[in-house]
This record gives structure tokens, sequence and C-alpha cells, in this order.
């Protein structure tokens, strides 16, 4: 593996998720594979999980580990090809990821979309200028359109309770919020279930927040909640803004939130959310609180999915 952005990068989903499951069993097992190399992580935005959970694992494989909360404490950066810099921004993506690609083995980022423009986001132009112009792997840490870290924990947070049994019916679900967030999470939460095919994916959501086909390909649409959650073995929650137009709430229905009554026909699923969640605005408190709710176990399972990503790389560099 050179790069980690997307599951385009991964030759077998099935074999990674074992690799997570086992740096899960035995932590250390690996522990020399990093010794003397560096990884970098930027943040552009916001993070806990990501960021922590990174960390961890690196340590595990014995790198060193240097975080620049580069929003907050570099220069503003550029990513537009030929502008004249006579505005805010002070330094091109050109010079920093060159200049950052020469203190690191690999570099890590995390960026958010502006919800602005489709086209720009969905171009990934932060993110693959990095590619471009760092000349070492790097990885994601979530970007505009894609969080291939958290889907592959949570592929194996799925895998980890069916183990050898059948087929589970994973049933993606949006709920309410009150900000437009990304379709990071479920764009490559779908596109991995796909591609791993070893779970049925529905997903739900209300009229008009249809995510891009490019990730969901196959998966059932079915904007009927009820019916969707019918049988479901996992709920995975989530909230998106809608993608055509672009980066808008259409509707912030109480309805949709989950709640113990909307896990009746389910087969007992489990809850699952990337977080961080809003309580009581996605899903209620008696479901976070009750025994359905894997959130936690899920987000520990960040760890592991983070080292299996940086062994992969580490082989490589
Ligand atoms: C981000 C998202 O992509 O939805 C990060 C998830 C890992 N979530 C948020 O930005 C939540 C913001 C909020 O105000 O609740």
């Amino acid at each position: 593996m050179k790069n980690f952005l997307s599951i385009d990068d991964v030759s077998d989903p099935g074999a990674l998720v074992e690799k997570a499951l086992g740096y899960k069993k035995d932590p250390f097992r690996d522990k020399q594979l990093g010794a003397g190399k560096t990884l970098g992580m930027l943040f552009l935005n916001p993070s806990l999980r990501t960021r922590v959970s990174t960390q961890v694992a690196a340590r595990n494989l014995g790198m060193e580990v240097i975080i620049f909360n580069i929003d907050k404490e570099g220069w503003q950066l550029e990513f537009v090809k030929g502008v004249v810099m006579d505005g805010k921004s002070t330094e091109h993506v050109k010079e920093a990821a060159a200049v950052l690609g020469q203190y690191f083995d690999i570099l890590s980022i995390r960026t958010f979309p502006d919800l602005k423009n489709k086209d720009e986001d969905y171009a990934e132009q932060v993110i693959s200028q990095f590619v471009k112009y760092a000349g070492v792997p790097v990885l994601s840490l979530e970007s505009a359109t894609l969080h291939p870290l958290q889907s592959l924990a949570d592929l194996m947070t799925i895998q980890e309770i069916t183990g050898a049994s059948r087929r589970p019916r994973v049933v993606m679900t949006w709920a309410p919020h009150v900000r437009a967030l990304p379709q990071a999470v479920p764009n490559s939460f779908a596109q991995w279930m796909v591609r791993w095919n070893k779970a049925d994916l529905v997903i739900t959501h209300p009229e008009g927040y249809e995510l891009d086909k490019r990730f969901t390909g196959p998966a059932v649409i079915e904007i009927n909640q009820e019916k969707a959650l019918e049988g479901a073995d996992f709920v995975y929650v989530k909230n998106w803004s809608s993608v055509e137009p672009y980066g808008q709430i259409l509707t912030t229905d109480p309805s949709w939130m989950i709640t113990n009554k909307k896990l009746q026909n389910t087969n007992h699923a489990k809850v699952m959310h990337c977080l961080p969640v809003r309580r009581n605005l996605v899903i209620a408190d008696e479901v976070l609180d009750g025994k359905n709710s894997i959130v936690v176990q899920q987000a520990g399972n960040r760890v592991w999915a983070a080292q299996a990503v940086l062994g992969e790389i580490l082989k490589n560099t």
C-alpha cells in the first residue's frame, strides 16, 4: 500500500479487517516495524478519535508522531493554482506539502469539505495536492468526501460481532442534525460495505438526501425508515447534508431520530455511530445508554484499524 485515501488503495479489504483484528489481540507484535520512522499528522479541522487512536497505533508500531494543527498554528494555505497570492493566504500547498514531505516518512491529513461547491470538494483538491507534492505516502484522516480509517474500524466491528454467523443486514440511516455535515462518513461506509461484500447494506434517508451513486453503487435505498429497519442486525446512524442541492439542510424532522421504539422490529440490532454524536437529536439517551449501543467498542477499534493501515504502508517505506 502506498497511500491510504480510499478503499481503492486496498487490494483485499477482508484481509485488512483480519489484520486489524489481529493487532487487537496482539498490539505489539510489530513493535519494531516503524522504528526510526516519523508520522506527521496535519489537522485542518478538529478531531478526537482519529487523532488519538492513530497516535496510539503509530506508537504500537514503534513510530514517532508529530502533530501540527495547521489550521490554528500554520500559515494560511493556498490550494488554487496560478493565483496572485495578494489575499489572505500566505503559503501555497506546493511548497508546504513538499517541505513537510522532507520531514516525515508518512504524512497524514484531516480536511473537511467547504460544502459550497460540490465539484471542488468531490475533486478532493486539498488531499490530492498533498499526494502530488509531498513525495511521501499520504494517509487520510478524513478528507472532503471519504473517511476510510473510520470505515475500516466499522467493518472490523461488524466482523468482530458477527463472527462466522450468517450475512448480517446492515441499515445505514440518516438522522436529524442542526448543522450541515459532510457526506464523508456515509459515502465511505457505503463504499467499504459494498466492496467488502460480507453484509447486505440498506440505506434509508428522507427524500432529497440521496448520496452519490459512485459510493453507494448497488446498495438498496429505502426511503421508509420503519420498513428499512425491519430485521436489521446493525443500525448505522449518521447525519449528512444533501448532495443535490449541495451541502443543504432539507429537513430536521425529529421523527428520524433513533429511539428504542425505532429498534423494536429490528433483530436486536446493534447501534453504531462514528461519533461525535449529539444526544437526543441524532440518537436518544435510552439507546446510547442501553445495551444495544456499540459506539464505544466501535471507537476503540479505531486504534487497530489505523495500526493495520500504518503497518501496510510501513512495509513499503
Ligand atoms: C464530522 C462529520 O464528518 O460528520 C466528523 C465525523 C467523524 N462530524 C461533525 O463535524 C459533527 C459536528 C457537530 O457539530 O456535531
